[in-house]
């Protein structure tokens, strides 16, 4: 019955025209029927919904319907627009993040390119409850080829009067959305370093607080909210808060689409109720001999088969839609080596137990890998680790680690097997001849 809740799936290898739009079944009456991949939408629908309720209606309804961001961290939507649509400016600003650079991670492409018109009237009735006239997309670099498709899509909008001057015919409600391309660094995808970006500077995280929703885009409150967000965002001024709460838990309502990648019969992107337990994804997707399934991208959590009855949702194990997975036959030492190597790579520099930290962890896990290390580097490593999750400065240096320490703490066997035989004695000890 849990596997029939599934809603979608698509080959990532389907071109974009083919993928079928209908295939959502249901088993129970109580289960939502239309979802986010499946449901069909008319432009404007969900502008005039909310626009007819008024933006302090739209604001309740959101909060009544409990979405959380869909980046991964799963803050409040309705408490962020609040505190947006609340703080003392003369202008406010509505950025969508669409640097979608989290590895294992495509979800946010697909709704770019099949549900453009979701997302941006999700932004526009952002803009109408926190009275915003001007929007960005922020757009992962490596996707410029939809820059086209999305200027397109903006302009016939503006034609239609869904975008610009009097959205819909209302005298006082305006508008209009930029396409800001990064340059494909990772850390923009951390949305204080994006707003820097999006500013014409380098892409440094911003000490929090101030949060963006007081002091954002040129230091004016902004939202900022994820693809995935904004498209529920508008569904649910169109449909409803009950509708949204049909499916998922009551502390992660709705649904989550998922990129699930690896070794599985049938990868692609998938959409299922929060609260969906890890067997029943991969059930759906064809794995199987599953060692170990990476959520949450190269820093989220690297889960173990003992632990698959875990669900998808806030409250357990949040993911802002990566889902890799690894059978038996994968050396998983060899994935933690690549997510370490990737840190090291996309660490933009600025502090030292990140920036240092980083490139140590890498040093010492090749180590490991060419069979040098001994148990006492296995202990600095742990060390180092939780050395970066306290003191990094934003978010990638705090969880980099992640990997490594995860992996040390539930694949053990993983590090040890490969450790010196004999631990290597110094001919001359330091410390004793320093007492
Ligand atoms: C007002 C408060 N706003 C928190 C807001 C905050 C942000 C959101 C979540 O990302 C994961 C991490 C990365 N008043 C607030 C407040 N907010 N307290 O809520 O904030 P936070 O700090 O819990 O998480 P975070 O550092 O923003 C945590 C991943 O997100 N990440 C995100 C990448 C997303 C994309 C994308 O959407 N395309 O790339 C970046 O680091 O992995 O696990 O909005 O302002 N008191
Ligand atoms: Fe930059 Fe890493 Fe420090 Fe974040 S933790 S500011 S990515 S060096």
């Amino acid at each position: 019955e849990r596997i029939n809740q599934i809603i979608q799936r698509v080959d990532a290898s389907t071109p974009l025209d083919q993928w079928p739009r209908s295939l959502f079944e249901v088993s129970s009456k109580t289960r939502r029927k239309d979802i986010i991949l499946n449901s069909e939408y008319i432009p404007g629908a969900a502008i005039a919904a909310g626009l007819k309720n008024g933006p302090t209606s739209l604001l309740n309804q959101l909060e009544q319907s409990g979405l959380r961001g869909c980046g991964g961290a799963g803050f409040s939507t309705a408490s962020k627009w609040r505190f947006c649509a609340a703080a003392d400016a003369e202008k406010r600003f509505v950025v969508c993040n669409a640097d979608e650079g989290e590895p294992g991670t495509f979800k946010d492409r697909y709704l770019l390119q099949a549900h453009t018109d979701r997302l941006i009237e999700g932004m526009t009735l952002c803009a109408a409850v926190i009275g915003s006239s001007t929007g960005f997309i922020y757009l992962r670099g490596e996707y410029r080829y939809l820059l086209q498709p999305l200027n397109e899509i903006l302009e016939q909008r503006r034609k239609a009067g869904l975008l610009g001057q009097s959205i819909l015919g209302q005298a006082n409600f305006n508008f209009d959305i930029k396409i800001h391309l990064g340059a494909g660094a990772y850390i923009c995808g951390e949305e204080s370093a994006l707003i820097e970006s999006l500013e014409g500077k380098r892409g440094i995280p911003r000490s929090r607080p101030p949060f963006p929703v007081t002091q954002g885009y040129c230091g004016f409150p902004t939202v900022v909210n994820n693809v995935e967000t904004f498209c529920n965002a508008a569904m649910i001024a169109q449909r409803g808060p009950e509708w949204f709460r049909q499916v998922g838990t009551p502390a992660s309502p709705g649904t989550k689409l998922l990129s699930i990648s690896g070794d599985c019969e049938r990868p692609g992107i998938y959409e299922f109720p929060f609260g969906t337990s890890i067997r029943d994804i991969l059930h759906a997707c064809g794995a199987q001999q599953t060692l170990a399934v990476q959520i949450g991208g190269a820093a989220g959590r690297m889960i173990p088969a003992t632990e698959f009855n875990r669900t998808i949702a806030f409250e357990d194990i949040s993911t802002g839609g990566s889902f890799m997975i690894f059978n038996q036959n994968r050396e998983l030492l060899r994935a933690i080596e690549n997510f370490t190597h990737f840190f090291r790579h996309e660490s933009c520099g600025f502090c030292t137990p990140c920036r240092v930290g980083s490139s140590l962890l890498a040093k010492q896990l090749s180590k490991v890998m060419v069979g040098h290390a001994t148990a006492k580097d296995l202990d600095e490593m742990s060390i180092l680790g939780s050395l970066m999750q306290k003191t990094s400065h934003c978010g990638l240096g705090q969880t980099a680690a992640n990997p490594i320490l995860d992996g040390l703490g539930k694949f053990p066997s993983l590090f040890q097997s490969r450790l010196r035989a004999t631990s290597f004695e110094p001919a001359f000890d330091l410390d004793a001849s320093l007492e």
